[in-house]
């Protein structure tokens, strides 16, 4: 196509409807993505399907348009499409098919990322735990079994999409997609293998055939032709681009906030912060795709999550976790994209220049020939307002600023600019705890050991034991107290997350862990034991599996060791002694948090239950919720049954600690609060 075609079929696809995508291949050079030959300015945002409901995307999707976007992208996550070996589901949150086609149907396109290994701060970075079952696998290297299955999963998938016909090469609208995740993160932990497993991994997507590039993230030396592309917060920064000079900039991961571990405060990044980043990648990098992680982050439902991050997942996106707009964010940034696209012509048939406007302060100008313009000044100052001249003009620009030209002279943007109202979410308490006649009540069982038909004489690893089909795992043992030593502490030592001890049916103590101490959480507490016979009764919960790092196959976690010390400091250690377990709780055997459950349980008024440690409480008179239905705010507050998990049970007032109100989820894993 000559030239100047081009350039016109650019403009006009620029426009705000994309109604038909033409067949052909999609291929890339040093400036951008090609789709059907042209180059493309594209701006997309991450939504995964899984963390949102087949009845919200369509409306994620027209919002994410609205705001701009014409790409979503979304990882494959193995583990729930897979979670036994050979059986699959792509059933409701997980019917990637039907996601796909909703984006097709409004006119977006898709980047997949099939990874297989995600990461994601998703439970076991999304492989199944079946796979470490399979002798002699190594993951993620140059291991026969390993690249076996993963061969067969990426398979699998690649051929779901080729049969609806989704490769924009097929007339579909996947235009990109992607092998391994981060992959350099722990290459070198695997030495000569760890480059061969990479070479290896985009031969083997390449030989899919898809007609629509690959590329790997954050992977400095993807071979060719899969692209290298930057994840992070600042790839207008950090970015040392492509490998090659054939390869366009790519940004797949622009952090919009970062994601919330347990305990922690959410992080949040100002919509100038982002915007000054988009807009600098653009111009110094000859940024042509800019991916944000995430555009709506949503819901971790269920055990979805890896090792404690809570359940809404970066709730400070553009569209908050239920799929509302967060102003200004959204909006400022929609203010990008359109003065982006309108440069589209300068910025990617131009030709590039810069300039120095003083010390802290350049300019990025993308011309052509035939005189479209389009000029970026910078201001790197972060405090200062700078008045900077440019053919001259005056400009004023702000702190940390930069200032989008049109024709190289008119400000159609400014990224500390913001004009969109500040939006506010509030939250209303309906229902305050203290109000126990509003509650119902049923205790969860503290097993002791006589009863359990599973008996080991050492502490087993509970991601085996319970094979990651529940957080909760009782390890449960008989101490023969014979020493008149008052001064008794109870002493353990685990890779769970966290531990609550009971002595004879008494609550003893927790203990938990954090994100950042990810190993070693220890239960020192003083106990009182009677002669001879005691029950000890640990449970140990794990809130997510990890999910990075090297070797994950060969991960244990759960007690490591259980002793009674004295006065002295001697102990007996309990550890190689009788031990009989029970996997999950007696509430989730009998699904106490699903309506027909909550039926045949029976529920007792709470003020009428002593104040024992484990409870689960369910609200009088509201409606249970539903699982994946389509959520309000409101419908947040209907109540399932909680497991809550009172901190001091002496306290008159009853402060307990809950999972997710909606579901039985990471249940202790939100931060301790009232209801
Ligand atoms: C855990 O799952 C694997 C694979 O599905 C199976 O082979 C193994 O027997 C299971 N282990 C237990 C303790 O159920
Ligand atoms: C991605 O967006 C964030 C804001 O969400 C921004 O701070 C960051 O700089 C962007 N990433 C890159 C690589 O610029
Ligand atoms: C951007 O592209 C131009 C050619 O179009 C090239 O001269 C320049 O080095 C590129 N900049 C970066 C940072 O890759
Ligand atoms: C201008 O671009 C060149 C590379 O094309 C780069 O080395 C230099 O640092 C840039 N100057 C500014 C002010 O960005
Ligand atoms: C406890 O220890 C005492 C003293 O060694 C012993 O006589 C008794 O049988 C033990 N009791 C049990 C239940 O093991
Ligand atoms: C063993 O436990 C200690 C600590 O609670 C008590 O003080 C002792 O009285 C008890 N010993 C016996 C024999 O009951």
């Amino acid at each position: 196509m000559p030239k100047e075609a081009a350039v016109i079929a650019v403009i006009l696809l620029f426009g705000a409807f994309l109604v038909t995508v033409e067949g052909g291949e999609v291929s890339y050079d040093g400036r951008s993505l090609l789709i059907d030959g042209m180059r493309r300015m594209l701006f997309s945002g991450s939504i995964h399907y899984p963390r949102s409901t087949p009845d919200m995307w369509p409306d994620l999707i027209a919002k994410a348009k609205l705001g701009g976007l014409n790409v979503i992208q979304t990882y494959v996550f193995w583990n729930i499409h897979e979670p036994i070996q050979g059986q699959y589901n792509f059933e409701g949150n997980y019917d990637l098919v039907r996601f796909i086609k909703e984006i097709r149907d409004q006119g977006l396109y898709v980047s997949l990322r099939i990874g297989p290994f995600i990461e994601s701060e998703w439970n076991y970075g999304g492989l199944p735990t079946w796979l470490r079952y399979v002798p002699g696998i190594v993951f993620r290297t140059d291991n026969e079994p390993f690249k076996l299955h993963m061969e067969r999963f990426v398979t699998k998938i690649v051929e779901m999409m080729k049969n609806e016909k989704l490769y924009a090469s097929q007339g579909g609208l996947i235009i990109l997609s992607q092998v391994e995740n981060e992959y350099q993160n722990v290459e070198q932990a695997f030495h000569e293998k760890g480059h061969n497993y990479v070479k290896w991994a985009a031969s083997m997507a390449v030989s899919l055939q898809t007609g629509v590039p690959w590329m790997m993230c954050k992977q400095d030396d993807a071979p060719d032709p899969v692209i290298n592309t930057c994840n992070g917060m600042n790839c207008g920064q950090t970015f040392t681009g492509p490998n090659s000079p054939n390869k366009p900039s790519l940004w797949t991961e622009n952090w919009t906030s970062f994601y919330q571990v347990y305990g922690q405060e959410p992080y949040l990044r100002t919509a100038e912060d982002i915007a000054y980043a988009v807009a600098l990648f653009i111009a110094k990098k000859n940024g042509s795709f800019v991916n944000y992680y995430m555009y709506h982050g949503g819901t971790n439902f269920g055990r979805s999550t890896s090792s404690y991050i809570i359940t809404a997942y970066y709730d400070q996106a553009p569209l908050d976790e239920y799929g509302l707009i967060w102003q200004p964010k959204w909006a400022h940034l929609k203010e990008l994209h359109a003065a982006v696209k309108l440069n589209a012509e300068p910025l990617l048939m131009g030709k590039y220049t810069n300039v120095s406007l003083g010390n802290l302060q350049e300019a990025h100008v993308f011309q052509t020939d035939t005189g479209s313009c389009v000029a970026f000044l910078v201001n790197a100052d972060s405090i200062h307002v700078a008045s900077v001249q440019f053919r001259n003009a005056v400009y004023e620009l702000p702190g940390r600023s930069i200032s989008i030209l049109s024709g190289c002279s008119t400000v159609a943007f400014n990224t500390a600019k913001v004009s969109a109202q500040y939006g506010r979410r509030t939250s209303t308490v309906v229902k305050y705890f203290s109000q126990s006649n509003k509650w119902k009540a049923i205790t969860e069982n503290i097993p002791s050991s006589d009863l359990s038909l599973m008996v080991q004489h050492k502490l087993l690893d509970q991601m085996t034991t319970t094979n990651d089909t529940t957080d909760y795992l009782w390890y449960t043992t008989k101490y023969n107290n014979t020493s008149e030593d008052e001064k008794k502490q109870l002493f353990v030592s685990s890779l769970s997350h966290v531990i609550h001890a009971f002595v004879n049916n008494e609550y003893i103590g927790t203990i938990h862990g954090s994100y950042n101490t990810n190993g070693h959480i220890v239960l020192k507490n003083s106990i009182s034991l009677k002669n001879q016979q005691n029950d000890i009764s640990l449970l140990s919960v794990m809130v997510g599996l990890p999910d990075s790092g090297a070797y994950l196959e060969h991960r244990v976690d759960g007690l490591r060791s259980v002793r009674i010390l004295n006065s002295n400091n001697e102990f007996d250690d309990l550890s190689k002694g009788r031990w009989t377990y029970q996997v999950g709780l007696s509430g989730e055997k009998s699904k106490i948090f699903t309506e027909e459950g909550a039926k045949l349980a029976d529920w007792e008024i709470a003020e009428s239950i002593p104040r024992q440690p484990l409870v689960w409480y369910m609200s009088i008179g509201t409606q249970l919720g539903e699982h994946g239905k389509r959520r309000s705010v409101d419908q947040w507050t209907k109540h399932r049954p909680v497991l809550g998990f009172l901190q001091n049970p002496e306290r008159s007032a009853i402060s307990v600690s809950v999972s997710h109100p909606t579901f039985l989820s990471k249940t202790l894993r939100e931060s301790p609060c009232s209801l």
